[in-house]
């Protein structure tokens, strides 16, 4: 069974609950299920990690790491003027790179909002110079150039008084001892509900920041089950490093593979039954760090990629912009030559499902459509075996050229071999 039959049937199980039970459990929508194979075929998006902390170019941390009170980060807002924010730009490098949709932040833990919000004045058009909203026309140059939006939301404020009792971080924010954090609930409730009914078409919402009040009472079904009502197609998906719970659409992972946890981000998650997402930085930071010069190569992005749709996961990849809106030149570069290599390579990625063979030290194989995609992505020699296909192999050639490859049937499979001359550094398909 493909992980795709093992989504199918699961969302089948879900609608086999005995009636008693099934007004708890969430079950998707025809829109959401459409969505989820949508969200599975586009294999690659843009991640942007863009706030007000971008003007001290230390990351999106700085306010607590540099235990900054609310006063002290007040500043920062003031500063704030993107002047050269360019979407139609934005949108168009996403494109460029092969992505097929975008997550931003609209909030993050230093729950400043990046939209014209009713709910606080602490927002991009109130309390900076710049005084305009960046996600509108972020989300209709997304609509007009094909791209869908998601917007990442933090649970976590480190600058809300209602976020009481306070988790583990935002310490040093100077809020009083008290607060409402049902009040803070319905707070965050009502600024999803501005992003869900005035910016269109929402692609779905990517939760992060539970894990800083663990065993808190989030009320997360309640929010989800607005979210669904507003955009039944809207994904929902929650960073909590943990297994899915109920309501939830996509599972995602953190600078990990799905089911892998070399960053310990990881420990207790999982791979569920749902689809895949697996985020990671150019460089090291997500929020713009003027400093952090650890880019990654593009040949290890593209393997990334690649083995991310071996483990029929997506790739969401991510820049954060600098505070007057342009991106750096590291991570401009670097999107365009991913994009150059998907133009020629994209048919073994966009719309596959993991391969039959499980992934390699070797490299991995993606499947679509009667096809599998052998990708070489580490093996010096001309000739590599690998287990027999599930059905008997008609042919064999390379993708890019469409050069046939000599493929002969041994006892333990088959036998390929690569010609010299048809390597890819990349990745050999
Ligand atoms: O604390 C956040 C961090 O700032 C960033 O948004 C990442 C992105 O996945 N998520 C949290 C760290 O796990």
């Amino acid at each position: 069974m493909t992980r795709r039959d093992a989504i199918k049937t699961a969302a089948g199980a879900a609608s086999m609950i005995p009636a008693a039970l099934a007004a708890d459990a969430y079950k998707p929508s025809p829109a959401n299920l459409k969505a989820r194979e949508w969200f599975q075929e586009a294999r690659f998006g843009l991640f942007i990690h863009w706030g007000v902390y971008s003007v001290l170019g230390k990351g999106e941390w700085v306010m607590n790491n540099d235990k900054m009170t609310i006063d002290q980060y007040s500043k920062l807002p003031p500063q704030f003027n993107p002047v050269k924010y360019d979407p139609a730009a934005w949108v168009a490098l996403a494109k460029a790179a092969g992505q097929r949709y975008i997550t931003i932040t609209s909030k993050h833990h230093d729950g400043f909002a990046m939209w014209g919000t009713n709910q606080k004045q602490w927002n991009i058009v109130e309390s900076t110079p710049y005084a305009k909203d960046v996600l509108k026309p972020l989300a209709e140059e997304c609509r007009k150039q094909d791209i869908r939006l998601f917007f990442y939301h933090s649970h976590l404020d480190w600058t809300n008084a209602d976020y009481f009792p306070r988790g583990r971080t935002g310490l040093a924010s100077g809020r009083p001892e008290s607060g409402d954090f049902n009040r803070y609930l319905d707070f965050m409730d009502a600024q999803l509900k501005e992003l869900l009914t005035q910016y269109g078409d929402v692609a779905g919402i990517w939760f992060d920041g539970i894990w800083d009040k663990k065993g808190a009472e989030w009320r997360l079904r309640q929010t989800y089950d607005m979210i669904h009502s507003l955009q039944p197609h809207a994904l929902v998906g929650n960073n909590h490093h943990l297994a899915p719970f109920d309501g939830e659409d996509f599972q995602m992972f953190e600078k990990d593979l799905p089911g892998g946890n070399t960053t310990g981000f990881s420990g207790e998650s999982k791979i569920g039954h749902l689809p895949l997402e697996t985020c990671e930085t150019i460089n090291v930071a997500w929020g713009y760090n003027s400093t952090d010069k650890r880019f990654k190569s593009t040949k290890n992005l593209i393997q990334y990629l690649v083995k991310a749709a071996g483990m029929d996961s997506n790739f969401l990849l991510n820049i954060g912009p600098k505070p007057d809106g342009t991106i750096q030149d590291e991570f401009v570069t670097r999107l365009s030559e991913i994009g150059t290599w998907l133009k020629v390579n994209g048919a073994s990625i966009y719309g596959t499902h993991g391969g039959p063979i499980t992934p390699r030290p070797w490299g991995v194989t993606t499947q679509a459509k009667g096809k599998v995609y052998v990708h070489v992505l580490d093996w010096p020699d001309a000739a590599l075996a690998i287990p027999r296909m599930p059905v008997p192999v008609k042919k064999a050639s390379l993708l890019a050229s469409g050069k046939p490859v000599a493929i002969r049937d041994i006892d333990q499979g088959h036998l390929l071999s690569i010609p010299a001359d048809g390597r890819d550094p990349n990745d050999t398909v």
